[in-house]
């Protein structure tokens, strides 16, 4: 790892006037430099390789900035959560790999560059997403120093829930498990939950952990995570429809193809649209008695339904 992901690289969250803008443009290169130092002398080099190209594809880096984001408002820096920030982006880049595989969602667009296993083949995009996923792990217990040990154990059991069956693994069953079945919207929202919003979850949540935050913070921060997830989510589906392959570096309209359970087709475009942007208002007013503090996660609340990828 070099100096790059632990360097106490300060991003600017509280001036006078928040530019969100900015904001959101250092705190993605700060994270790519880490991001990019973060592999070690993993081998042999075909594994690092395809480990690296994932990695560094590009990507919003939401996962991370919110990570950070979260750290700060706790009253902790950007150099004890990198770790973590990166090790998040680990686990989400781990799960798009083995998401595309032919046996799961079978695709071959992602971050606008071929998948993983169109590149090194589906055996190294298997043990790549693996090599992620414990690396993941690694950088919180072995590299993130100037962190106490009980806040980075506490870490580690928050990203092992939402990572396996209780989270991400979970989802990702039952979301394959309703394909081509009619879905409900408690079984939609469940896959949801679980598939896509428990690591956002996860990053806020580990982000106050490093920084110590009480619990009043942590539940509130639970709240913000679940509207945004939600949200992200719904955005999600409705950019699958409204948006092109090129803007949004994957196959778009696959949902469709695969008929697919979504927000818009339970709810339709507009009340999904509506719904979105209250489960952002939600997210906000959980935030509301630290509002001073609180301009980057609130400005990424909004961020998540005015993106257009
Ligand atoms: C974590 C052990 C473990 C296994 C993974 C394959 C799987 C199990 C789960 C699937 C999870 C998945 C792919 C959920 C979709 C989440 C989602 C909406 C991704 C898109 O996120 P963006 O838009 O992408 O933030 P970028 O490219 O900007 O990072």
């Amino acid at each position: 790892m070099t100096a790059a992901a632990t360097s106490s690289n300060h991003v600017p969250s509280q001036p006078d006037v928040f530019d969100f803008k900015a904001y959101l443009q250092r705190s993605k290169e700060t994270v790519e430099a880490a991001l990019d130092g973060s592999l070690g002398p993993e081998r042999p080099e075909s594994l690092r390789e395809a480990m690296r190209y994932s990695l560094l594809a590009g990507g919003k880096r939401l996962r991370p900035i919110l990570c950070l984001a979260a750290c700060e408002l706790a009253g902790g820096t950007v150099s004890q959560a990198m770790p973590t920030a990166v090790a998040l982006e680990m686990i989400h880049t781990m799960s798009l790999i083995h998401d595309d595989l032919p046996a799961m969602d079978d695709d071959d667009l992602r971050r606008g560059r071929p998948t993983n296993h169109k590149v090194y083949g589906e055996a190294v995009a298997i043990l790549a997403g693996d090599a992620l996923l414990t690396r993941a792990f690694e950088m919180v217990a072995l590299r993130s120093p100037g962190v106490p040990p009980e806040r980075l154990l506490q870490v580690v059991g928050e990203l092992s829930l939402v990572a396996g069956a209780p989270g991400l693994v979970g989802g990702q069953v039952v979301d394959l498990e309703s394909e081509g079945k009619e879905v409900s919207l408690e079984t939609l929202e469940y896959i949801h939950l679980h598939k896509t919003g428990a690591l956002l979850s996860a990053c806020v949540i580990t982000g106050a952990m490093i920084a110590g935050a009480d619990e009043a913070l942590i539940k509130a921060l639970r709240v913000y995570a679940r509207g945004i997830g939600l949200a992200f989510q719904i955005i999600d589906d409705i950019l699958d429809i409204t948006a092109s392959s090129e803007v949004l570096g994957k196959t778009a309209g696959k949902d469709l193809i695969a008929d697919k359970t979504t927000y818009p087709k339970l709810l339709g475009l507009e009340e999904s649209r509506q719904r979105a942007d209250a489960l952002v208002q939600e997210a906000k007013d959980a935030l509301s008695p630290w509002a001073d503090r609180a301009m980057p996660l609130l400005a990424l609340a909004d961020f998540i339904t005015s993106r257009d990828r």
